[in-house]
């Protein structure tokens, strides 16, 4: 049996995805996620001017000398465009094996390690009080966890804070539809310095000790402000601050680590396990954020992981809305088999997306799983899809008061 087709379908139900389909010559057709959100179209590109050649009349069944072919082979290595459609092929290629052989993903990687994947929802509100309505919807969920993102005094909207005011469906996305260039927020860290660990004090105390409360900086500090925010939230027991400081900087996570035990995750903007190599021999973070669809697939996810574990790091794998329901359902089939799982995200998607891609994962009571459905467990509708057209779209700029263009 070989490859017989490979197409790429770009859609917009609600938010651009790009999803790749492989079928073999007797008929199996696997779903591959390779969505870059903000640069879509060069990720499609990628894939239909260049790899789809090369994939034709290959062995579906060779998914680890496929996945060197396309990364050894291009010459050029690394960066997020990249990674992206190596990691479509190989979601699509798992998706094919897993359904020859008639099993979920998660049996071909090993089998459940537990019975269900403990997920984060996204809280959020403009001011405390909506910040609070918002956990407590969550809590009525099920959820035992969520990431809480609010409001900063002086400022307007800012990351993670949805605008449209306090809701338990997470309606946030940053990606917005403006035309031809970024729309632009603004940016003070010294206020949200100020500003943050009094939103934590008063969520412990009306929420108690069980909740997991998780932050994302969303790399806008400089190492010491972000040591210093880890110190002053120590007491509030985070479960993770994420992106502290600029991905790219590995070292200034040293910094952070010298001076407090606030666990650190990192890694939604990296591609391959080299961006990961200082931060996890020198234990400098606790989570891996990773997401599958950035990270070249199934493959190199799994082997990242089991790096991660020698040295005590869990998962934390990358799941906002614009990793699509493909890319989500491998997270999950991960999750389940691993054994150094920490935690999932969960961005609901909205209903236009699920009408487009049919997916068999459940949630129950804060718990997800990928369900039983051979292979990944989603299944995208063409003609649905094709009632979807690509709207470009963009992420923000950031900017300090000053207009200086800062980390959004
Ligand atoms: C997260 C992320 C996202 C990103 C988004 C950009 O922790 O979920 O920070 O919200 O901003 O993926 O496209
Ligand atoms: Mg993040």
């Amino acid at each position: 049996m070989s490859i017989e087709s490979v197409d790429v379908i770009v859609t917009s139900p609600g938010r651009n995805f790009v999803t790749l389909k492989v079928t073999t010559s007797d008929g199996v057709v696997g779903w591959g996620d390779a969505t870059l959100n903000g640069r879509e179209l060069s990720v499609a590109s990628y894939l239909s001017e260049h790899l789809a050649s090369m994939l034709i009349g290959r062995d579906e069944d060779r998914i680890e000398d496929t996945w060197q072919y396309l990364y050894r082979g291009a010459y050029w290595r690394r960066g997020p465009v990249t990674m992206a459609a190596i990691a479509a092929v190989d979601m699509a290629l798992w998706d094919i094996k897993a359904k020859k052989a008639g099993m979920p993903l998660y049996q071909l990687l090993g089998g459940a390690s537990r019975d269900g994947v403990r997920v984060y929802a996204h809280a959020s509100g403009t001011d405390f009080a909506a910040l609070s309505n918002a956990i407590t919807g969550y809590r009525e969920l099920g959820f035992t966890a969520v990431r809480v993102q609010t409001g900063v005094p002086g400022l307007g909207q800012i990351y993670g804070v949805s605008s449209t005011g306090p809701g338990v469906r997470y309606d946030y996305e940053p990606a917005k539809r403006s035309g031809d260039r970024p729309s632009e927020e603004t940016w003070d860290t010294r206020q949200y310095l100020n500003h943050m660990p009094g939103v934590f004090a008063k969520i412990r105390e009306e929420f108690g000790t069980d909740l997991r409360i998780l932050h994302d900086g969303h790399h806008r500090m400089t190492p010491i402000e972000a040591a210093r925010f880890a110190k002053d939230v120590e007491p509030y027991d985070l479960f993770w601050l994420e992106d502290a400081t600029p991905g790219e900087d590995q070292t200034a996570l040293r910094l952070i680590r010298q001076h407090s035990t606030t666990p650190l995750a990192i890694g939604e903007v990296f591609n391959t396990v080299y961006d990961y190599q200082t931060l996890i021999t020198e234990r400098l973070i606790d989570y891996v954020r990773s997401a599958v669809t950035h990270t070249g697939g199934i493959t190199a996810m799994k082997k990242l992981l089991d790096f991660a574990a020698i040295y005590g790091i869990r998962s934390g794998i990358h799941g906002p809305t614009d990793i699509s329901p493909v890319g989500m359902a491998a997270a999950l089939h991960l999750d389940l088999a691993i054994h150094n799982f920490g935690i999932q995200e969960y961005m609901p998607h909205n209903e236009q997306t699920l009408e487009v891609f049919q997916t068999s994962f459940t949630f129950d009571r804060g718990f997800l799983h990928p369900g039983d459905q051979p292979g990944l467990g989603v299944e995208l509708d063409e003609e649905a899809a094709g009632a979807f057209e690509y709207t470009k779209a963009y992420l923000p700029v950031n900017r300090l008061l000053d207009g200086t263009v800062h980390d959004w």
